[in-house]
């Protein structure tokens, strides 16, 4: 028999699989299929201090080897993601909340209320919105990094998490790693949102396929596994007293198996869930144990983080 759980923070967890922040997380229906999902973990649409409706329509895009997106932060504001959380079965599932204020002073407000609750559920920061016109990302600003985690750190006193961009040069790898290695009570790094500000053009209509920023957005699904992979392993090999958890690329157990062998603790799932539903946990659960059982592996932690050098 294969084992697929694993822990997460300490917890135990059924298997590995969670959604990306964004897909299938905005509204309390849409958690609430995930709720009931193979999934042993699930995160809320990255949340703002007020609601917002986002950027204009058409903002997601399909495409044969991905998607693009602007989304521009369509949600419900904190407060509501905070309620679903404080009535959440937490048994159940591990629930994260991530939060990505437009202003540093937007996102300590949001960490105090967050502060007071009494549900468990773990705060992921997000330093890498691609989609809002004028707001770059703090994520490629490491400067503005320190100064946002130092504030999340004093206002908050329990394990947190960020969810970064993608890094493309080695030097960039280590100025984030040594950034992020200054909180200890940072315990988790979700790697990568989306490749942003990225161009698809039909050539057909010699169009732009998405209306906000000039067609530009954030390129998910297998344009970006590679670039993911690289992401989850240059921080598990950096930030080695934290949890890295994998974004990027998956839409079977293959990839699923390489994020965890590149050291990921948990794959989250984005572009393969908004196409195919919350029944892709199933799909790649299933992959992902038959993989593991054809190379002999009955756990796990047999492999993960294992990734073999030349
Ligand atoms: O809402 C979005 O446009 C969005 C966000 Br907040 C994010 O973090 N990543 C992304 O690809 N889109």
């Amino acid at each position: 028999m294969t084992d697929l759980t694993c822990h997460f923070l300490g917890q135990p967890l059924a298997n590995p699989l969670m959604n990306a922040s964004g897909v299938h997380c905005r509204t309390h229906a849409e958690l609430d299929t995930l709720a009931t999902s193979a999934a042993a973990a699930m995160v809320t649409k990255s949340c703002t201090l007020e609601p917002r409706t986002g950027n204009p329509e058409p903002r997601y895009r399909s495409l044969p080897l991905g998607s693009i997106n602007s989304m521009g932060l369509p949600n419900e504001g904190y407060r509501y993601y905070l309620d679903y959380a404080d009535r959440f079965d937490h048994e159940q599932k591990l629930l994260f909340l991530s939060i990505s204020g437009l202003t540093l002073d937007d996102n300590v407000e949001m960490i105090a209320a967050i502060r007071e609750a009494v549900n468990p559920a773990l705060l992921e920061v997000n330093l890498s919105c691609p989609n809002v016109p004028g707001k770059p990302q703090t994520g490629y600003d490491f400067e503005a990094m320190d100064e946002l985690l130092d504030e999340v750190n004093d206002a908050y006193k329990r394990p947190f998490g960020v969810k970064l961009p993608p890094y493309f040069d080695i030097s960039h790898f280590d100025a984030a790693a040594e950034v992020l290695n200054r909180y200890p009570r940072l315990a988790f790094v979700t790697c990568i949102n989306s490749v942003g500000n990225g161009l698809v053009i039909d050539p057909e209509t010699e169009s732009v396929v998405i209306k906000p920023k000039d067609g530009f957005g954030g390129l998910g699904g297998s344009y970006v596994l590679p670039t993911a992979l690289a992401n989850v392993n240059a921080f598990y090999r950096r930030c080695p007293d934290k949890q890295i958890i994998g974004c990027g690329g998956v839409q079977s157990g293959t990839e699923a198996f390489l994020h965890l062998l590149a050291g990921a603790s948990l794959v989250q799932i984005g572009t393969a869930l908004y196409e195919e539903g919350p029944a892709v946990f199933d799909r790649v659960l299933g992959e992902l144990a038959a993989i593991m059982a054809s190379k002999g592996y009955a756990t796990i932690d047999e492999f993960r983080g294992k990734l073999k050098m030349l």
